[in-house]
C-alpha cells in the first residue's frame, strides 16, 4: 500500500471574487499534491468555498439577493477558476451541501453528549469582520487589529464550547511535534498565544441575530457559529465518518493556509479535533492533524491588497498575459514560505525572462536542435561506454564526466525532495535551477559542436548527447508539479511516454528516462523573451502607470522600504564578504571625498577599490589597516577608477567609520 498524503485550502468565503491570495494557497495545495504523487504517494487536495455567517449575509443582501443564490454565484467563480490555472482538485465543499450540514450536526451533537458545550450569558467584542469575539488582549486601541474597526458590544445567551479544556494538552503536543506547526515562527506564536491564556469558544448565534447558518442539532433557536462550521468542512469532505476516505486520508491530513487565520486552525480546530477524540474514546493523536503549513501574506508594489486601495491583483489577467505556468513558477519560486511578499509585475517580468526564457527555454532548443543537427533527433547509444567484458564504464573522459554529472543530478534530486516534503518551494525550484544551469554549462565545456567536426570523436558525442537529453527529461520531472503543461509538452518532444506518478524515484536512483532511440521531435520556443520595453509601452498606453513605471524607480521604492524588508539566509549568501588589508591609499585628483585603495584581499594580485572616506581618514591613516570589502560586487568607474568592490562603514549622525575586524586576520577571511 502506498503512503498518503491530504492537503487542504481554506474554504474561502463567498463575499469577494478570487484574487491573488486565494490563487496562490490553492496552487501552493495542487503544487504539493501533484509533488507527492510524483513522489509516490496517494494525493488527494481538497477546496471549497465557506457560505455562512453575517458577512456572507451582509454582502448578499447589499446585492439584492439571497444568501444561497449569492454563495451559487461566488462559489461558481471559484470553482471554475481552479481548472483555468491548471489547478486540480479532487473535491470541492461547500458549507451549504446538504452532506456538509449532516457531518457538522453530527459533529455537533457528539461534543454536546460528551458535555465539551454549555450554554452561558456572555458579553464580548464581536467583530463582524472576523466573525467572532476578540478578547481584550487583541485588542489594538480598542479596534480590532485585522480590519481596524470598532468591535460591537454584544451581550447574549449563547452555547460555548469547552475550548480551555484541552489547551493545556495542545501545549504539549506543539512542543513534543515541533513540525505540528511549522515554519516555526508561526509555532511560537501559537505558542505565546497560549501562554497568554484563553477562554471557551462561542460557537452559537441566536437567530433573533442571524439565520443564515447551520442550526444547532440540540436547540432551534440557534445556528451555529460560522468558524466551528467551515473547519469541520476537512472532515465532511472525506465522508466523516464511515466513508472509506476518511479513514484513509485522514491521518495524513496537512493544512495549508496564510497567517490570517492562524488561531482558529491552530488553537480552535485541534481542541475541536481532541473533544471529538473524547467523545469516541479515542486517543487524541488519532483525530490531530499531522502538519498546519503556514505561508505569508502577498502584498501588492509593498501595499496591502484590497478593494478600497483598487490594487487587487486578478489571476486570470495575469494568467492570460503571461501564461498560466509561467504565473505559477513566478508565485511559487518568488515568495520565501512562511514570509510575506510583495508582488509586481516587473518581478514576474524579470524571472520569466531569466529564468524561463533564457535558463529553461534557451536549454530545451539548444539540446533538442544540436540533437536533431547532429544525430536527426535520435537519443544516441551510449551503453558503448560499457566494457563487453568487464562490465564497467570505459574510463574515458566524457563518460566519466557524464557519469558524475547524472550522480550529482540524483544527489540535487534528494534536495529537491526535502525541500517540497518540508513546503520549502522556492527552494525545490533554486536546487532545479541549479541543474538547468549546470547543464548550460555542461554543454558549454563540452562542445559538441567541436565533437561534431572530428568524425573519430563522434562516440564521444553520442554520449554527451545522450547525458544532455537525459537531463532534459529529469528536469521536466522535477517541474512537473509546478508547470504540469510545460513539463508534458517537454515530455512529448523529447519521446518519453509522458510524466506519470512514481516518476520522482527514476530521477533520483541510476535510472535512466529515455531510452536510446527515441525520437524527438522539433522543440517549440517553450518561453519566448517579453519584451519589457514592449510592456510598458502598452501599459502607459492603457494609462496604468503604475505598471509602466520604469525599472529605477521600482528599484528606489524597493530602497526606501529596504529597512524593514527581511531577506533569507540563501539572499545574504549571495554576499561575499571579506577582510582585506590596506596596502596604500592616495586622493584622486578632483574627488574630495573619494581615495584609491589597494588592498590585499588575499588573492594572486591586490585589489584596487574606490571609497568615500575621504573627509574622514587621510590616506596614512588607512595604510595597513584591515577593512571589510563585498568582494563580489559589479566593478564599477567612479571618477576614471574601476573599483573592484566596496570597504564597509558605519555611518551615523557621529560620522562615518570604517568596519575593521576586531583582531588581525589573514587576509582573504571570510566575513558571515
Ligand atoms: O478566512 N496573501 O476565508 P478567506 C496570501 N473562510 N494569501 C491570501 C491573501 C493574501 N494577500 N489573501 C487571502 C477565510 N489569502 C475563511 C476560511 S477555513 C476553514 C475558513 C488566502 O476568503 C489565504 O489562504 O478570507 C488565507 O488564509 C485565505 O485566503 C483567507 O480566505
Amino acid at each position: 500500500m502506498s503512503e498518503r498524503f491530504y492537503i487542504t485550502t481554506p474554504i474561502y468565503y463567498v463575499n469577494a471574487e478570487p484574487h491573488l491570495g486565494h490563487a496562490y494557497t490553492t496552487i501552493v495545495a495542487d503544487v504539493a499534491a501533484r509533488f507527492h504523487r510524483l513522489a509516490g504517494y496517494e494525493a488527494r487536495f481538497q477546496t471549497g468555498t465557506d457560505e455562512h455567517g453575517d458577512k456572507i449575509a451582509q454582502a448578499a443582501a447589499a446585492q439584492g439577493l439571497a444568501p444561497k443564490a449569492y454563495a451559487d454565484r461566488i462559489s461558481g467563480l471559484f470553482r471554475s477558476l481552479w481548472p483555468q490555472l491548471n489547478v486540480a482538485p479532487d473535491r470541492f465543499v461547500r458549507t451549504t451541501d446538504p452532506g456538509h450540514i449532516k457531518v457538522v450536526q453530527a459533529v455537533l451533537q457528539k461534543v454536546y453528549d460528551a458535555d465539551d458545550i454549555y450554554f452561558a450569558k456572555y458579553g464580548g467584542h464581536y467583530c463582524v469582520g472576523c466573525e467572532r469575539f476578540l478578547t481584550e488582549h487583541e485588542l489594538v486601541g480598542g479596534c480590532c487589529p485585522d480590519h481596524g474597526t470598532t468591535p460591537i458590544f454584544q451581550e447574549e445567551e449563547n452555547y460555548f464550547f469547552r475550548m480551555t479544556a484541552y489547551t493545556g494538552r495542545l501545549q504539549e503536543h506543539i512542543r513534543a511535534h515541533p513540525e505540528f506547526i511549522r515554519p516555526e515562527r508561526y509555532q511560537n506564536e501559537v505558542l505565546a498565544m497560549l501562554d497568554q491564556g484563553l477562554e471557551d469558544l462561542c460557537i452559537s448565534r441566536p437567530k433573533s441575530r442571524l439565520i443564515w447558518g447551520i442550526e444547532l442539532p440540540f436547540d432551534a433557536d440557534y445556528v451555529t457559529y460560522v468558524w466551528f462550521d467551515a473547519l469541520i468542512n476537512y472532515l465532511s469532505g472525506l465522508d466523516w465518518p464511515d466513508g472509506p476516505a476518511f479513514r484513509e486520508f485522514w491521518p495524513a491530513a496537512q493544512h495549508l493556509i496564510a497567517k490570517d487565520i492562524l488561531k482558529p486552525h491552530a488553537v480552535f480546530w485541534p481542541t475541536m479535533l481532541m473533544s471529538l477524540a473524547k467523545a469516541e474514546g479515542r486517543p487524541a493523536e488519532d483525530y490531530l492533524y499531522q502538519h498546519l503549513n503556514v505561508h505569508g501574506y502577498w502584498n501588492v508594489d509593498q501595499a496591502k491588497m484590497s478593494k478600497s486601495l483598487g490594487n487587487v491583483v486578478r489571476p486570470l489577467e495575469l494568467a492570460a498575459k503571461y501564461g498560466v505556468e509561467a504565473f505559477r513558477y513566478f508565485l511559487l519560486r518568488e515568495m520565501t514560505f512562511g514570509l510575506d511578499s510583495s508582488f509586481s509585475e516587473e518581478a514576474l517580468i524579470e524571472r520569466y525572462n531569466a529564468d524561463l526564457a533564457n535558463d529553461l527555454g534557451n536549454l530545451f532548443s539548444r539540446v533538442l536542435n544540436m540533437l536533431h543537427k547532429y544525430r536527426g533527433g535520435v537519443v544516441p547509444e551510449a551503453e558503448a561506454a560499457v566494457n563487453k567484458e568487464s562490465g564497467q564504464y570505459e574510463p574515458n573522459a566524457p563518460w566519466e564526466t557524464c557519469l558524475g554529472f547524472f550522480s550529482w543530478v540524483w544527489q540535487q534530486a534528494h534536495l529537491y525532495q526535502q525541500e517540497m516534503e518540508s513546503f520549502q518551494f522556492h527552494r525545490a525550484l533554486s536546487v532545479v535551477w541549479d541543474i538547468i544551469r549546470a547543464t548550460n554549462k555542461f554543454v558549454v565545456t563540452h562542445e559538441p559542436w567541436t565533437l561534431a567536426k572530428d568524425p573519430a570523436r563522434a562516440t564521444e558525442l553520442d554520449k554527451v548527447l545522450f547525458t544532455l537529453s537525459q537531463l532534459l527529461a529529469d528536469i521536466a520531472v522535477l517541474i512537473w508539479p509546478v508547470m504540469p503543461e510545460t513539463a508534458q509538452g517537454m515530455a512529448a518532444v523529447l519521446g518519453m511516454r509522458g510524466i506519470e506518478p512514481g516518476m520522482l524515484e527514476m530521477v533520483m536512483s541510476s535510472t535512466h528516462l529515455l531510452p536510446a532511440g527515441a525520437q524527438a521531435a522539433e522543440p517549440p520556443a517553450l518561453f519566448p523573451r517579453i519584451d519589457t520595453a514592449k510592456v510598458q509601452a502598452k501599459a502607459a498606453k492603457a494609462g496604468q502607470k503604475a505598471e509602466a513605471r520604469p525599472k529605477e524607480a521600482a528599484v528606489n521604492d524597493e530602497q526606501t522600504s529596504a529597512s524593514d524588508e527581511q531577506i533569507s539566509i540563501e539572499e545574504f549568501g549571495r554576499v561575499q564578504l571579506k577582510v582585506a588589508t590596506v596596502l596604500a591609499a592616495e586622493r584622486i585628483d578632483g574627488a574630495d571625498r573619494l581615495l584609491k585603495l589597494s588592498v590585499d584581499a588575499g588573492e594572486p594580485q591586490p585589489r584596487t577599490l574606490v571609497a568615500g572616506v575621504a573627509q574622514h581618514y587621510a590616506p596614512e591613516e588607512l595604510k595597513g589597516r584591515q577593512v571589510v570589502i563585498v568582494a563580489n560586487l559589479k566593478p564599477a568607474k567612479l571618477r576614471g577608477v574601476t573599483s573592484q568592490g566596496m570597504v564597509l562603514a558605519a555611518v551615523g549622525e557621529q560620522g562615518l567609520c570604517i568596519v575593521s575586524p576586531s583582531k588581525e586576520m589573514p587576509p582573504g577571511s571570510k566575513v558571515r
